[in-house]
């Protein structure tokens, strides 16, 4: 609870749930001097305006009483509810089925843990999951397990069956698949286990249930309703973190749990399971040639300027300003790529377009002839094959330039487009708003001026094309039926579409633009990966697919092969220091615990297929970049001081160490490599700063023949090489240690802080398999090539201890603050403010 978090001004405030409740009332209120640490949510109900939210905390103990580690509103708000110097509610010997209260302190589910959810993460078609749920022993009356399919839709109820009665509840459930029994204890903390709350002897039932999932794909949500009497809660994912522990509440305040269902032998595209991909905006990489800047040439209702390399984009951003990158200086600059491990190239749209940004595209066939047209693309397509590197166009199927010559809004095509004309044969490709009569820039029944049109994000520059229409989806899919292509914009293409053209051309796959957009149909995004996987099995699809809803819906076999993981880049910027991303709740969280929970949390939500193939991006042209992010100081003159900068750029290392050692493909937004750093849009998109390192591309700054001069670049701008190194060695340990680019990671252990620890320790194993660890004492489960990270993203050294057996060789890879590390690797080892380490195991 930020200051100026949407509950300022609350009148009232309730607190209606926490992980840690006893009979509805936060245990936190005891103030307990062993309770070093407690998670709670808490709902906050403004009665002025009306607003909820679940507030996730950490509260130090016993170093800070709780009331003042929190912020003074909500701590009044739990002295208002009733939180004070409580007596224990809790009286395990008082429990009674029938007596209309429940022990909640002994209701539990955790998704990640093999004895609440028998069948964890994502299954296939033809599932049967089993979900357990505790209870006190004779305690509930009702157990019922609720059942949303698919995730989000209304849900139906099932009776669970009690399957054990009078068992100790500590006996229940031990360890978080894939984390260590040690740091289980810490991911998924159980009240029980807390001396202070004397349920150490207590006894529970375990309940039952099972769900079918079905012969689709989808997505299925659960949660449990449990009853005794007047006392009925709802125990239901927790929303401080995805999936795992959930919470106990009168209503389902944190949403479902949720399964994904994805085909029979779904397999991601192997072209980019573990790629390390590369991201580049072409106007601002490289420049080869200056004499296809083109000039001020009218853009919508302005004039497009030709910028000056180095110098910073222009704000506001109108797509106005052009540098003069081209495809042939991004050919030039490939083994640049190829040295940080790069095999796939993801280019924001480069068809013919108005603005900088190509999202408003005129033609899906013609690439812009200031980027080189079609020719420089074949060019920068047989160079990039030759260095086995697959190239991913932008794929933008939902909307079209205002002026492309199929919409024609300023009558500047031969073409009777869509907008100048009702007869026009573009006319139903697209949606109008307006009436007849009334006004509006385009031609309508009443004449010239009398309709409107709808507009992606209500920008006029973007007409939305109409995806019902048999004509637009045969210009993006195809005709399957031979019928003759009917229109301009398709005829190149043939039978084609534009989507399976462009791999007859040579281009990998396409990253969809604003995939989950309401205006594609159902099945829309399944047509068109029958149609491209028909056309190449590997051809990879990844979605623009922001919000875990999108993602549950598309992402589960049937459309995406994986997303531009922003989830990844929230939960990594969090830990290590940065501002989370809009919408995160957690700006006050950077443990090393609620990070490894939310990773754990992705990868559940997602088939493994999923989790190999995803985008591992911190940041890309739609986000500040992760240097900024991470960089103390305010405005780009606070972060350009050179002891901010350093801190920024340490870190900008251990974000580098997330994406290249953990599961999934890492993306490097151009620049990041040598220390780019930007606010969001335009900031992020400045020119690519040249490397003096390589005399062969010194001219790629547009200075070539016929060029302009570049601008002077000041120290904080310019190339960082000691970065570059780091990200170099990072591709090399990665390209040795083939099992880096597999699914399993092992979560072995934190510093000494424990909760508040910053500092954490995963495994690569060479025969590791996702979830399954080997026990840390047995040298045994070893093998030589193993690899050991750790990693701490805090200002000061922390010391983390880890048993790893004796006879057990390491011996250490790489260290990013540059000095050896101190200590004995094979039990513990102190661990340097903002300094990853990497080992492997040797004979
Ligand atoms: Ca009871
Ligand atoms: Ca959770
Ligand atoms: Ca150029
Ligand atoms: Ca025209």
């Amino acid at each position: 609870m930020g200051e100026g978090s949407p509950n300022d001004g609350a009148t009232s405030v309730a607190v209606v749930s926490s992980t840690l409740m006893r009979n509805g009332v936060p245990s936190i209120c005891a103030e307990q001097p062993s309770q070093r640490a407690a998670l709670f949510s808490a709902m906050i109900v403004g009665m002025r305006i009306p607003f909820t939210s679940i507030v996730p905390l950490i509260v130090p103990e016993p170093a800070a009483p709780w009331r003042r580690a929190l912020p003074i509103a909500l701590a009044f708000a739990l002295l208002t509810a009733g939180c004070g110097p409580a007596g224990d509610p809790t009286d395990p010997a008082a429990a009674v089925a029938g007596d209309g209260k429940l022990q909640e302190l002994l209701i539990r589910h955790d998704s990640r843990d093999p004895a609440y959810r028998l069948e964890g993460g994502a299954v296939e078609v033809g599932s049967i999951v089993t979900l357990q749920v505790r209870t006190g022993s004779d305690d509930a009356v009702t157990v019922a397990l609720a059942v949303a399919a698919p995730f989000g839709g209304s849900s139906t109820r099932t009776a669970a069956t009690r399957v054990k009665r009078g068992v100790p509840c500590a006996g229940i459930g031990a360890s978080d698949r894939g984390a260590s029994a040690e740091l289980s204890a810490l991911l998924a903390p159980d009240p029980i286990l807390d001396p202070a709350n004397g349920l150490a002897d207590a006894l529970c039932d375990v309940w039952s249930a099972t769900i079918a999932v079905g012969s689709e794909p989808t997505a299925i949500g659960y949660h449990f309703e449990i009853a005794d009497g007047s006392a009925a809660v709802k125990l239901s994912d927790d929303n401080i973190n995805d999936q795992g522990l959930g919470s106990t509440s009168p209503a389902n305040v944190g949403g479902d749990w949720a399964i994904v269902v994805s085909p029979k032998g779904f397999t991601a595209s192997p072209l980019l399971s573990g790629s390390v991909v590369y991201q580049i905006f072409p106007d601002r990489f490289a420049n080869a040639n200056p004499l296809n800047d083109g000039g001020a040439q009218r853009r919508y209702a302005g004039v497009a300027s030709i910028i000056p390399w180095n110098t910073l984009p222009a704000t506001p951003p109108k797509g106005e300003d052009f540098y003069g990158g081209d495809l042939d200086g991004i050919r030039f600059r490939l083994p640049h790529l190829v040295s940080i491990g790069v095999n796939t190239i993801y280019l924001n749209p480069i068809f013919d377009a108005n603005s900088n940004h190509r999202y408003d595209g005129s033609n899906y066939l013609q690439v812009d002839p200031r980027l080189g047209g079609n020719a420089a693309l074949q060019r920068l397509l047989a160079a990039a094959q030759k260095l086995n590197i697959a190239v991913i166009l932008d794929g933008v199927f939902n909307h079209v330039s205002s002026d492309s010559p199929i919409f024609d809004r300023y009558g500047r095509w031969p073409t009777v487009g869509a907008c100048e004309s009702v007869n026009s044969p573009y006319r139903d490709w697209f949606v109008w708003t307006k009436a007849a009569g009334a006004k509006g820039p385009c031609a309508g029944a009443g004449g010239p001026n009398t309709a409107g049109y709808v507009g992606w994000a209500n920008y006029d520059t973007l007409p939305v094309l109409n995806k019902n229409n048999p004509a637009v989806r045969a210009l993006i899919l195809g005709d399957a039926s031979g019928a003759p292509a009917a229109t301009l914009h398709a005829s190149p293409a043939g039978d084609a579409g534009v989507a399976r053209w462009w791999l007859q051309q040579g281009v990998a796959g396409w990253r969809l633009d604003v995939m989950p957009d309401g205006s594609f149909p159902d099945g829309f995004w399944q047509e068109f990966r029958a149609m491209l996987k028909a056309a190449s099995p590997n051809a990879p699809i990844i979605g623009e697919l922001w919000n875990r809803r999108d993602a549950l819906r598309l992402l589960r076999g049937d459309a995406a092969d994986a997303t531009m993981n922003y989830r990844f880049r929230d939960a990594v910027l969090t830990y290590l220091g940065g501002k989370p991303a809009a919408g995160a709740t957690d700006s006050t969280n950077r443990s090393a615990v609620l990070f490894i929970r939310k990773l754990m949390g992705i990868a559940e939500d997602y088939p493994t297929a999923v989790t190999l193939a995803n985008l591992t991006l911190v940041d890309s042209h739609d986000t500040s970049r992760s240097l900024w992010e991470l960089t103390p100081g305010d405005g780009r003159d606070g972060k350009e001081v050179a002891d901010n900068l350093s801190v920024g750029k340490a870190r900008q290392l251990l974000a580098a160490t997330m994406q290249y050692l953990l599961p999934g493909s890492p993306t490097v937004y151009y620049g990041d490599e040598i220390g780019m750093s930007g606010a969001t849009d335009p900031d992020d998109r400045r020119t690519f700063p040249i490397l003096l390192t390589d005399p062969r591309t010194a001219h790629l700054d547009g200075s070539g023949a016929g060029g302009r001069r570049p601008a002077p670049l000041s120290a904080a701008r310019s190339a960082d090489l000691t970065m570059l190194a780091w990200y170099q060695k990072l591709a090399a340990i990665r390209a040795a240690h083939p099992q880096v680019r597999g699914a399993s990671v092992d979560w072995l252990a934190i510093g000494a802080g424990d909760v508040m620890s910053r500092t954490l320790l995963f495994s690569r194993r060479a025969n590791g398999v996702a979830g399954e660890l080997a026990h840390l004492g047995d040298a045994g489960s070893w093998a030589v090539g193993d690899l050991l990270v750790a990693v701490n993203a805090g200002g000061g050294g922390e010391h983390l201890t880890f048993a790893l057996g004796a006879g057990l060789h390491l011996r250490e890879v790489a260290q990013s603050a540059g000095k050896a590390g101190a200590g004995d690797p094979i039990t513990g080892v102190d661990v340097p403010a903002r300094t990853a380490i990497i080992w492997e195991v040797v004979p």
